[in-house]
């Protein structure tokens, strides 16, 4: 897939009513500081259009990228981020809850994972809400790159093994670094696309809730 255009087209927090438009969306969902935001720039070759950041916390917002004015990409809050207040958390638990709940173009949700550690329980329990929505999660291994190709294989079936993954499931290393995965990623996103309805309204609304 080439990528010719990006726009951040709408930021939405916990007040905002949510964007109603036809594009098909791709989510991108884990915890607080594994490579979303990362994940985002390493997929649309830029450096730093997400932001990016050491400190764990860093989107606040569901951000929608439009790409090639054709779909979107969402950035969503990382959850288990201890230095945010539980209401604050309990807030875009709710918000990530109603998105996918109610976006009627969310094709796919991918769940990021690092790659160096077993899943937590947060982690199982967003595995297990994106399965209660309706979706089968894809789940991207970040930060590849600090791992060896051993530890690397390791660690797949480790983490499918937690998750309670069917062998069919989708797992993929990534490293937003090395770009590893990228290719993968954009092949199942086409795949997607090419199951989506033709038609899609790029317009967004994004104003306050009312
Ligand atoms: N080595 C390596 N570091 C990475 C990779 N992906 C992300 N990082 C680093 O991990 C840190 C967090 O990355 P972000 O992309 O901001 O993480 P996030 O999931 O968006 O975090 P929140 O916005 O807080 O939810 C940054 O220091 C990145 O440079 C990767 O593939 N390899
Ligand atoms: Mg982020």
């Amino acid at each position: 897939m080439v990528i010719r255009s990006v726009v951040l087209d709408c930021v939405c927090g916990i007040t905002s009513r949510l964007p109603a438009h036809e594009a098909p969306e791709f989510a991108f969902a884990g915890r607080s500081n594994v490579g979303k935001s990362s994940l985002v720039n390493a997929l649309l070759n830029r450096k730093a259009f997400a932001r990016v950041s050491q400190e764990p916390g860093k989107t606040r917002t569901i951000n929608y990228y439009l790409v090639n004015e054709a779909f979107y990409l969402t950035d969503l809050p990382g959850y288990g981020y201890a230095r945010v207040s539980a209401e604050t958390r309990a807030k875009w638990g709710a918000m990530i809850d109603r998105y996918f709940r109610t976006s009627g173009s969310l094709k796919a949700v991918f769940l990021l994972l690092d790659m160096r550690h077993e899943p937590s329980a947060e982690d199982l329990k967003m595995y297990a809400r994106i399965v209660e929505y309706g979706f089968r999660p894809a789940v991207i291994l970040t930060k590849a790159d600090k791992l060896s190709a051993n530890e690397q294989a390791k660690m797949k079936a480790v983490i499918r093994r937690v998750l309670g993954m069917p062998q069919d499931g989708i797992l993929i290393p990534f490293s937003s670094v090395k770009k590893t995965g990228r290719e993968e990623v954009l092949q199942l996103m086409e795949s997607f696309l090419g199951e989506a309805r033709e038609s899609g309204d790029p317009e967004a609304f994004c104003g306050p809730q009312g």
